[in-house]
């Protein structure tokens, strides 16, 4: 039926084309062209409808940064401990050589988009004035009480062409009020003032950790207080909290999102913290989930989070390992790099960044899907429709892509090539401004025989999917889109050899 009217459009068109190039007396030549265009053109073939929650403008951006920094800095990184508790005299608080500008740069070097700050940490200290506390970079001799480590990153960022966050800790254990009703007020006045000063901030990272330790006293957050003042001031920035609203954390600390990761999350009756679904959930998202909140994955390059002597960075392959399992499991790393007491990222967690940065260049550089031939069991408005075709799932293009007719819920991809490629990894991204589709997919690779051979089977794309297989050596591969929930909308294919981490 569809396919009939879609003849029946072309011949309308065709005829109207006809009929006004005559009138204006175009040439033949025109003509041909303009008959040509229509033909394959399938301006009538709608788009697919978005399915279930579907991520904002915001979101879509912020997963396409796939990894930013993140920097453990305050009076922990002098005193060597991870939890300070409060009581840390001001004066603690001395870099020697601070210098956010190197951050920012070995940021980008690695190619890394933003970088969130420990504005507060746990003891309270801010590093910045705010007039809110007695406990901050103004009540300590650094720079004679006029140091302010925000003002200095945000240029350092601006400059760079990179963003910043803030991480400003609701669990403060320095504030006088804290776990008292008034502390709420305390906290929004802090929040209110770190992000009004330093320009836009892309994400606020709201730790759910209340009281924790002995003798910890409990405060009761007011969530709605807080996230309230960040859509407020900063409407552009995401919330970072155990379970969003902007995006949640993964469940673990290790870098690892679950093998099925949805972006979706139920929501309803939780709250962050000790009121947050099991980490097994925040691992794996909820299938039909009622909101769009994608995983985060947290990890460190060292073992703490502050910077310790003794301490040293995470190998290649590590690195690599964490990249495989939060970004090619449909999650942003954000890859903990925490300045020493001079103020500076210590040189061997730069160069590591760096040689990681070379690995991760030296195996997505070269994509030898590029030579495939691809041929789907279905395309979107029939073969001659251009809009939906497979040669947008190699183009490099994140906006366009193949996708099926609505009916179409578990089509292949054939990938054939002339001479044979040898790969391991297998890199499969969604389109998710239309939602996340895709719940099982498998892929087959062919022998010279002819014959067909299992080689992955898998549950979720998302944004970004990476599977590790074996090293094959084929002149043919099948993805066979096993169970979606529409038609799926599939923007890239591509296929990798690592001879890093094999
Ligand atoms: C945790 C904190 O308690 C750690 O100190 C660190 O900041 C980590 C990123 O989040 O919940």
């Amino acid at each position: 039926m569809q396919k009939t009217k879609q003849i029946l459009n072309i011949f309308v068109n065709l005829h109207i084309i006809y009929l006004s190039s005559y009138l204006s007396m175009k040439s033949p030549k025109t003509l041909i062209l303009l008959s040509f265009a229509l033909l394959f053109s399938c301006s009538k073939v709608l788009p697919p409808t978005p399915y279930g929650a579907c991520p904002t403008p915001q979101q879509v951006a912020w997963q396409q940064m796939e990894i930013n920094m993140f920097c453990h800095f305050g009076p922990n990184t002098f005193s060597d401990v991870e939890w300070g508790n409060g009581t840390e005299a001001e004066d603690l608080f001395n870099p020697t050589s601070l210098d956010c500008r190197q951050w920012a740069s070995v940021a980008k070097q690695a190619g890394m988009c933003g970088i969130i700050i420990t504005a507060k940490h746990h003891d309270g200290f801010c590093l910045w004035p705010n007039p809110h506390s007695t406990h901050t970079v103004a009540q300590s001799s650094w720079r004679d009480g006029q140091g302010d480590v925000l003002r200095e990153l945000s240029e350092a960022c601006n400059a760079a062409g990179i963003k910043m966050g803030v991480y400003i800790s609701p669990w403060d254990r320095n504030a006088p009020t804290y776990g008292t009703p008034s502390y709420n007020e305390t906290f929004r006045l802090t929040l209110e003032d770190a992000l009004s000063r330093y320009g836009n901030i892309f994400e606020q990272w709201f730790d759910g950790a209340n009281g924790e330790g002995p003798n910890g006293k409990k405060q009761t957050y007011d969530w709605t207080l807080f996230n309230a003042t960040v859509a407020r001031l900063q409407p552009l920035a995401l919330i970072f909290s155990d379970i969003g609203p902007g995006c949640r954390w993964v469940g673990n600390e290790s870098g690892s999102a679950g093998e099925t990761c949805w972006s979706t999350l139920n929501t309803e009756g939780f709250y962050p913290g000790a009121g947050s679904p099991s980490v097994d959930t925040l691992n794996r998202g909820n299938i039909h989930g009622s909101h769009w909140i994608p995983a985060e994955t947290d990890v460190s390059i060292r073992t703490g989070w502050f910077h310790h002597e003794n301490e040293h960075p995470k190998t290649v392959e590590e690195l690599l390992n964490i990249y495989y399992t939060s970004v090619g499991r449909n999650s942003l790393l954000l890859l903990n790099v925490p300045p020493d007491r001079r103020g500076l990222i210590a040189a061997e967690d730069s160069l590591r960044l760096i040689e990681f940065r070379k690995a991760l260049d030296k195996i997505f550089s070269v994509d030898l899907a590029q030579k495939a031939s691809i041929v789907a069991s279905n395309t979107r408005g029939g073969k001659r429709c251009r809009t939906y075709k497979t040669a947008n799932l190699t183009d490099g293009n994140y906006n366009t892509y193949w996708t099926t007719d609505d009916s179409v819920t578990s089509p292949t991809l054939t990938m054939t090539f002339k001479e044979a490629v040898t790969f391991n990894r297998i890199l499969l991204q969604e389109y998710i401004p239309l939602g996340q589709r895709v719940a099982a997919f498998s892929i087959e690779y062919q022998s010279t025989d002819g014959s067909w051979h299992p080689l992955a089977t898998a549950t979720t794309i998302g944004y970004k999917r990476i599977l590790l297989t074996p090293t094959v050596t084929t002149n043919a591969i099948r993805i066979h889109i096993e169970e979606a929930f529409a038609c799926p909308v599939i923007n890239r294919v591509g296929l990798f050899l690592d001879t890093i981490t094999e």
